[in-house]
């Protein structure tokens, strides 16, 4: 058996999704009293950002105790109930496992700096550093106390890499895994899981920043297969998937193929550039949508003919949101947002859906760089203004781009903290919370929208199980693929434009009948004509 492919997992970051203590931040107990509005979208997993101890220098993603809940957001208690009560909803638990590195506070490393040469060799400590950058400003490696030595640490300086080729700290972080397994939770999330293998002799790299020295480096299967089998490949139905960093589409094949026993799936990050200048994040241009087209049908492609597995997503806590990147949010913030939706839900791999993107959540319109938590955008704010550009030029690129934009609490109503918290929040709030919220929208357009994929998904094998191929290749306004499965065809049309685009459908599909569509269903005849972000979805029983 292996996980199951009609699932659906939700993204919840917990601190700003409900806060139920008044101190502005969003906790556990929040999270299970909105379970029946969850159960009510229909998802059937939630995958929790990192709720453990951590000075919160990159908000929990620096973990300094990897087997206990923060108090910030409840007790292990809490936690409890929040498994046992989401699975009445017949909702699991997907936990964030940050296995790459841990906080310079955990006790690991503070013993190491204390001298203890077996916690020294839990980390990856050398004389002389290399040119790698940090993902987050700098170089890549920073002094170990007062010995000479320095340690790696590929994200803030408070994040030291862990060192897996010593096989006490594969066991331990095996031991963390099975801890959380024991409390019921079958499915993790591997940040960055594609960097955890090192090699032995690390050397300087002056391309892409240093990220093909320690990328996908060939021990990293092996690791995985190894952790596979001490703790999560126990559960036959575990879902597992693993966040890869520039990552390729042969490394994600293997990663995610069953036979291989690694992962169930993977994330990975191309389609999330094609707004980059030069594959630079800290820049502002327009996407560009035959990219964008053209890796979705790469990887959609590979991964079918494969038996790869993609988790689909458009948003995360470390990306500004889809809405305000791909589709001109002023004049069709509904037919966007479920057009974006239903190219992915419609196709094959397993959708994740960011909190408050069911309610077309859009990024906050933030005034100055005060409204700012995110270290990454502290960082890259300044190194802005270093390399010479005004404080606006800055400020406009850090707005865009900034992982807060997707970090602020979400809107359950038109109220003061918008139903979040009866105190101000920790992050500040998106102005739009007024008119999109909860309350409102999920007598909307969105929400039941994403109800109806979400049923779907369950209800046809040929969403969850079919073929991946791409279709309408040459457009350049239409993302189109065609799923099949035994006799039976399933046609996507998704317009990326705001402007009609018409089209000849293939003799076939004039029988068809329409499966989904984001506007008033259309009559199918050999031409078509797709309104602006028109998504249209076309079954034929019998091919
Ligand atoms: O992110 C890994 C990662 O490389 C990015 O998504 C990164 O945040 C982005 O490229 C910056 O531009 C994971 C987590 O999702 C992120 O929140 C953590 O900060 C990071 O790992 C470190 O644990």
């Amino acid at each position: 058996m292996s996980f199951d492919k009609k699932s659906v997992v939700y993204q919840i970051y917990p601190k700003s999704y409900k806060d139920t203590t008044g101190n502005g931040i969003g906790d556990l107990q929040g999270i299970k009293e909105k379970l029946p509005y969850l159960s009510e979208l229909g998802i059937d997993v939630i995958w929790l950002n990192p709720f453990y101890p951590s000075p919160q220098r990159d908000n929990g993603y620096d973990i300094s105790d990897y087997t206990a809940v923060n108090p910030l957001f409840g007790t292990m208690a809490d936690f409890e109930d929040l498994v046992t009560t989401a699975k009445s909803y017949g909702i699991e638990l997907m936990l964030d496992m940050v296995l790459n590195h841990c906080s310079t506070e955990h006790e690991w490393f503070k013993k190491a700096l204390a001298g203890d040469a077996y916690y020294q060799d839990f980390f990856i400590l050398r004389d002389k550093p290399t040119d790698w950058l940090s993902k987050f400003g700098g170089n890549a490696w920073a002094p170990f106390g007062d010995t000479g030595k320095y340690y790696l640490h590929l994200f803030d300086v408070t994040q030291a890499d862990l060192n897996w080729r010593n096989p006490h700290v594969r066991e331990e972080l095996f031991k963390v895994v099975n801890f959380w397994r024991d409390k019921g939770v079958k499915h993790f999330r591997f940040d960055v899981v594609n960097l955890i293998g090192k090699d032995e002799v690390l050397v300087d790299c002056p391309v892409n920043d240093g990220k093909p020295a320690y990328t996908d480096r060939p021990i990293t299967h092996d690791y995985l297969r190894m952790l596979n089998e001490a703790t999560f490949g126990q559960d036959s139905d575990s879902m597992t998937v693993g966040e890869m960093s520039s990552t390729t589409i042969d490394n994600c094949v293997n990663y995610s193929n069953p036979e291989r026993h690694e992962l169930s799936m993977v994330f990975n990050f191309h389609h999330l550039k094609v707004d980059y200048d030069n594959g630079q994040k800290w820049t502002l241009k327009a996407y560009d949508f035959d990219s964008l087209k053209n890796l979705f049908h790469t990887w959609g492609e590979a991964m079918s003919d494969n038996d790869g597995w993609n988790a689909l997503f458009w948003n995360n806590h470390d990306q500004p949101r889809a809405l305000n990147r791909f589709v001109d949010v002023k004049n069709f913030r509904n037919e966007g947002a479920t057009m974006l939706a239903a190219s992915i839900h419609l196709s094959r791999g397993t959708p994740y859906v960011y909190m408050g993107e069911e309610i077309g959540m859009l990024d906050p319109d933030f005034t100055s760089m005060d409204d700012y938590v995110d270290i990454e955008s502290i960082n890259a704010y300044r190194e802005l203004r270093d390399s010479g550009k005004t404080d606006e030029e800055a400020f406009a690129i850090i707005k865009a781009k900034s992982r807060d934009n997707s970090r602020t609490p979400m809107q359950w109503d038109d109220s003061t903290y918008a139903g979040f918290s009866t105190a101000k929040p920790w992050l500040a709030l998106g102005a739009s919370h007024k008119d999109i919220n909860v309350a409102s929208e999920m007598s909307g357009k969105i929400f039941p929208f994403y109800q109806k994929l979400i049923a779907l998904r369950k209800n046809y094998p040929i969403i969850a199980e079919g073929d991946y191929k791409a279709a309408y290749q040459e457009s350049h306004q239409i993302y189109a693929f065609e799923r099949q499965l035994d006799e039976q065809k399933l046609l996507v049309f998704n317009n990326f434009s705001a402007e009609k685009v018409e089209l000849d459908l293939p003799e076939v599909y004039t029988n068809g009948q329409v499966l989904v569509s984001n506007y008033t269903t259309p009559k199918i005849t050999q031409k078509l004509t797709l309104t602006p972000y028109q998504t249209l979805a076309i079954l034929i029983e019998n091919a």
